[in-house]
Order: structure tokens, then C-alpha cells, then sequence
């Protein structure tokens, strides 16, 4: 079973670490089934080298962190992989269809499901349905599935988790930040960020459940490299 979890193709300078799909990864391990994650950005792969990554692996679901920023290389990624193999689950998760889960589908024409909300209790129940066999979990009880139905887009209501860290940690191996972190500072690096350092903010001001997490997710990455922790200070650009 070959489960690819994508970071789409972009332009973008900013490389840092797809920790929600890394959340997802650890989700779908659960369920016994190792996925793997492509990192289009950091990997610097336009469209036509991921054309040939996934015929070359050929996976049976291919999963997209959608940001409204991405959805034009989205929608030609979704097509290249059904072009491909019809028979590949397609499922948009993240920013945009967390925002807009119906329009997402219906625009989305190529994605089977979509999710809106944290993706980590609804991924492992859809993953069980599929794959496993357990067809006595039906699509309308996965928490935040969007899916379709007699030309009709179903959103599901999301389940509010209590003890975040029941999560457990993103899957680090497959997001290794050792690298990324050469590849966003390295002078000379076409991904080198054009914006001065900033000191990381002493005491973080959580906004939701998932930010207050972040310090403890970020706990052993700071303990393993003894520096600060970079990623915390990027958790809180949105305000
Ligand atoms: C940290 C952060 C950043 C960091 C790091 C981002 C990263 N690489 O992960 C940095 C500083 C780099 C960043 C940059 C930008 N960001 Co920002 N960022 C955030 C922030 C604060 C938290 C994201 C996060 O880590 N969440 C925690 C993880 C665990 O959750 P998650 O990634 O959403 O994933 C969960 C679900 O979405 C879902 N899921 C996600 N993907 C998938 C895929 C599948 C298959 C499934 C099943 C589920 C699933 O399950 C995951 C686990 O629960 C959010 C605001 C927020 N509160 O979400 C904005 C946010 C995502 N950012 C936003 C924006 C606009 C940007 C920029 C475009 C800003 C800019 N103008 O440059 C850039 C884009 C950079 C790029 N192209 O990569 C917007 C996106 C809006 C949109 N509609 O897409 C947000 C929502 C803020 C906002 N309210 O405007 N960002």
C-alpha cells in the first residue's frame, strides 16, 4: 500500500517543514501502513518532475496540504495523478478546504475527498475504510470529511479533541529539518529568505488548542539540536 502525502509544487522561497502532513503521516502509521511525504518545494519540483515521481511510484492515494496560494498547481497535480491512475484515491486537506470545503470539491474535480479541519482522527478512519477493509466505518461518521454523494458535497462535522498530544509527535524522519534549515539560510541558496532573523518571542501567545501545542511539539527538536527554536517564532505571523 503506497501512500504519498504532497507538499504541492510552488514558487515559493519559504521552505519549512509541512508539519501538519507530518501529523497526517503519524495518523496513517497508526493504522500500520508506512506513508511516505513529498516535499515539492523544498525538493524544487516543478510539475513535470512530479508527474514522473508519481508515475514512478504509482501510489494507491495521494494526499495535498492545500493553501489557497497553491490551489492552480493543486488542481494540475490532482489531474496528473488521475491522468495516470484513475484508480489513485485523491484527498485535499489543509488551509483552503478547511475555509471553503464545498466550492473546494466542486472545484477540485480530480480530488475523491477532501478534509477540513485537523485531518488526524478522519484520516486514519478513511484510511482503515479504504485499505483495510472496515467498511463498518461509514463516510458520514469521519470527523471534517468533505465528500460527494449522488452529485451532492457532504461536509462532515468536525470532533473537537481534547488531549491533543494523543497526536503524538509529527513524523520527523520524513520531514528531516537538519536540511531544510541549510537550504532556507544558506547564503547564495535560491531559497535563501530575504528577511533579517528575528529573535524568537519569549513567551508565544497561543491563539488556539493546536498553537498551544506547538511548544510541546516542539520540545524534542529543540532539545536534540540545543538551538532555539525557529520554528515556534513562525507559528505566530498570522496575527
Ligand atoms: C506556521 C504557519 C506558517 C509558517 C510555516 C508553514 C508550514 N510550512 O507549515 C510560515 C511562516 C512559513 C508560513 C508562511 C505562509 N503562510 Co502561514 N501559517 C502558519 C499557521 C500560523 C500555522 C500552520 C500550522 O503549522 N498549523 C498546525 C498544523 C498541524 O496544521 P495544518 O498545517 O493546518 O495541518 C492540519 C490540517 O490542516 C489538516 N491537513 C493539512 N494538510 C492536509 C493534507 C491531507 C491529505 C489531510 C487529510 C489533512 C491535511 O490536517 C493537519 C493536521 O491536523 C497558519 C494559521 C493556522 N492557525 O493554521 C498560517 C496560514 C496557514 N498561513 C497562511 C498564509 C497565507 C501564509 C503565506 C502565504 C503568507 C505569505 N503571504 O507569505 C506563507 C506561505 C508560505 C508557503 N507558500 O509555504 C494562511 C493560509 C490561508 C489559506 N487560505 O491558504 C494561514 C491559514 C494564516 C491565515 N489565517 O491567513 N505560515
Amino acid at each position: 500500500m503506497k501512500i504519498l502525502l504532497v507538499r504541492p509544487v510552488s514558487d515559493t522561497y519559504i521552505i519549512s517543514p509541512p508539519i501538519g502532513l507530518g501529523y497526517i503521516a503519524t495518523a496513517i502509521r497508526e493504522t500500520g501502513i508506512n506513508p511516505d511525504i513529498l516535499d515539492c518545494a523544498k525538493e524544487r519540483l516543478n510539475l513535470h518532475n512530479f508527474k514522473k515521481y508519481v508515475e514512478k511510484l504509482n501510489p494507491d492515494l495521494v494526499g495535498f496540504q492545500v493553501w489557497s496560494c497553491d490551489v492552480p498547481q493543486v488542481k494540475k497535480s490532482l489531474r496528473i495523478v488521475k491522468a495516470f491512475n484513475n484508480q489513485t484515491i485523491t484527498i485535499i486537506g489543509g488551509a483552503h478546504p478547511s475555509g471553503d470545503p464545498i466550492y473546494s470539491l466542486e472545484y477540485f474535480r480530480d480530488a475523491d475527498f477532501g478534509f477540513r479541519g485537523e485531518g488526524e482522527e478522519g484520516i486514519k478512519l478513511l484510511v482503515k475504510r479504504l485499505f483495510l477493509n472496515n467498511h463498518s466505518i461509514t463516510l458520514d461518521s469521519i470527523p471534517g470529511l468533505i465528500w460527494r454523494e449522488n452529485n451532492k458535497i457532504n461536509v462532515n462535522s468536525l470532533s473537537l479533541v481534547n488531549n491533543l498530544d494523543s497526536f503524538g509527535f509529527p513524523a520527523w524522519d520524513l520531514i528531516p529539518v537538519p536540511a531544510r534549515a541549510r537550504t532556507a539560510s544558506a547564503p547564495g541558496q535560491p531559497t535563501r529568505c530575504p528577511a533579517p532573523a528575528r529573535p524568537a518571542p519569549t513567551t508565544p501567545r497561543p491563539t488556539s488548542l493546536r498553537a498551544q501545542k506547538q511548544s510541546s511539539t516542539f520540545g524534542p527538536t529543540k532539545a536534540r539540536s540545543g538551538r532555539p527554536d525557529l520554528r515556534r517564532k513562525a507559528c505566530f505571523h498570522s496575527r
